[in-house]
C-alpha cells in the first residue's frame, strides 16, 4: 500500500493524495499581473495530472509585492476574476484549487530568474521602490536599498493580504497559503539582519514575529473557518545559527496555530546571500517531522523528494503530511503516474482522469 496514495482531510477539504504542486512562479503575466492563457493551460495540465493539492504561485497582494514586473497579482477585481477561471478549471480537472498570497519586500522589483534574477536597474522603467522592516538590503544580486516601512505601511500590507484573500475566497479558492518564507516581507521581518526596527515591530522573537502573528490573524478573520489556512515559512536559513532560529521558528509556529493557522508548508528563510545549504534528497524532512512533532500541526515540504521512494517514506514515516512535488511536474505534468508505477499502486494509470487513464494503462 503506497501511502502517497492515501487521502489527507483538513477542514472541510479532503485531498486524494498526499501529493501537493506548490507554488511555482511562471513570470509570465503582464505588467498588469492578470493571468493569461500560459496560466490557464499551466494549470489545468497540473490539475489533470493527478496530485491532491495544485497551488497557484506566488500571488501579489500588491504592485510593489511583485517579486518581477511579470508576476501575477490578486488587488484588483479583474486580476480575480481571471483567477476564478484557474479555480474552477484546476477543481473540475480533478484537483483542489489552492493559491499563495504574497509579498516580495526588499526582493521586488527583479529581473526573471532567466532574464539574470537580479534587481531592475535603477532607470529600468519598469522597477519599483521597495519596502522592508528596515532600510537595510538583501545584497549580492538584489543590492537595492529598501525602504524602512512606516506603521502605515504595515497597517496598508496587512490590509492588502486581507483583501487578496477575500478576493481569492471569492475567486473559488479552497486552500489559502500565506507567503511567509524565502526571505520576502514576512520573512524578512523575523530575520534578526534584515529586521533591525527598535519598534515593537523589532527586537526580540515576539517584536520579530509581530507582522506575521498580526498578518496572520487579520486573515483568519476573514478566511472561512471551514478552509485551511496555511502558511509556507522558512524555518531554518542555514546561516551558522540553526538552532537558534529553529528554536525561534518553532516558539513562532506555536503562535501561529494558536491563532488558526491549520497547516504549515516548512521550507528555507533564505533571508542572506551568505548561508550553506546542504542541498540532498529528502534534506527538509527530518527538520519537517521536528516542527511536526512540537507543534503539533500538520506538515508539508518540498526541496529533495525526486526519488518515488523518498515521496513515500517521508509519508509513511509520518514526518510530513503532504509531499511538494514541484520541478518533476514542469518536467512531466502526469508525473503522478509515474510516481504511482514507482510505488506498485494498482491500475496506477486510473491516477490519472480517465480519458487518459484507460487508454495509458494499455501502452
Ligand atoms: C523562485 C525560485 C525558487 C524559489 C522561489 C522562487 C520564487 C518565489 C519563491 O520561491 O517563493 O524557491
Amino acid at each position: 500500500m503506497a501511502e502517497l496514495f492515501t487521502p489527507f482531510t483538513l477542514k472541510s477539504i479532503t485531498l486524494k493524495n498526499r501529493i501537493g504542486i506548490p507554488p511555482m512562479c511562471q513570470y509570465s503575466a503582464g505588467e498588469d499581473g492578470v493571468v493569461n492563457n500560459w496560466h490557464k493551460q499551466h494549470y489545468a495540465e497540473l490539475a489533470r495530472g493527478g496530485a491532491g493539492l495544485v497551488v497557484v504561485e506566488a500571488t501579489a497582494v500588491s504592485p510593489e509585492g511583485r517579486i518581477s514586473p511579470n508576476d501575477v497579482g490578486i488587488w484588483n477585481d479583474q486580476q480575480a476574476d481571471e483567477l476564478a477561471k484557474i479555480a474552477t478549471s484546476i477543481k473540475e480537472n480533478g484537483s483542489v484549487p489552492g493559491i499563495q498570497i504574497a509579498h516580495a519586500g526588499r526582493k521586488a522589483s527583479a529581473n526573471r530568474p532567466w532574464d539574470g534574477d537580479d534587481h531592475l536597474a535603477e532607470d529600468d522603467p519598469r522597477g519599483w521602490d521597495t519596502i522592508a522592516p528596515s532600510a537595510v538590503a538583501f545584497g549580492a544580486n538584489l543590492p537595492k536599498t529598501p525602504k524602512e516601512m512606516s506603521h502605515a505601511d504595515i497597517e496598508r500590507v496587512q490590509q492588502n493580504f486581507v483583501d487578496a484573500a477575500k478576493r481569492a475566497l471569492d475567486a473559488g479558492f479552497e486552500w489559502l497559503e500565506l507567503h511567509f518564507a524565502h526571505g520576502y516581507l514576512a520573512q524578512s521581518f523575523f530575520n534578526r539582519d534584515a529586521n533591525q526596527r527598535t519598534d515593537e515591530y523589532g527586537g526580540d522573537k515576539e517584536g520579530r514575529g509581530k507582522f506575521l502573528i498580526d498578518t496572520l490573524k487579520a486573515v483568519r478573520a476573514v478566511w472561512p473557518q471551514e478552509l485551511p489556512l496555511t502558511a509556507r515559512f522558512g524555518v531554518i536559513e542555514y546561516d551558522g545559527r540553526d538552532e537558534e532560529t529553529l528554536e525561534e521558528s518553532i516558539w513562532l509556529i506555536k503562535e501561529f496555530k494558536d491563532h488558526g493557522l491549520d497547516f504549515l508548508s516548512v521550507s528555507f528563510g533564505f533571508s542572506t546571500p551568505d548561508v550553506n545549504i546542504p542541498w540532498g534528497p529528502s534534506m527538509l524532512a527530518q527538520t519537517a517531522e521536528r516542527v511536526r512533532r512540537e507543534t503539533g500541526l500538520p506538515v508539508a515540504s518540498a526541496w529533495g523528494f525526486d526519488k518515488p521512494q523518498d515521496a513515500e517514506r517521508a509519508i509513511a514515516e509520518q514526518q510530513l503530511d503532504q509531499v511538494l512535488i514541484g520541478r518533476a511536474y514542469l518536467a512531466n505534468p502526469r508525473y503522478t503516474y509515474q510516481l504511482a508505477k514507482a510505488l506498485e499502486v494498482e491500475n496506477p494509470s486510473w491516477v490519472l482522469p480517465a480519458p487518459y487513464a484507460h487508454w495509458a494503462g494499455r501502452y
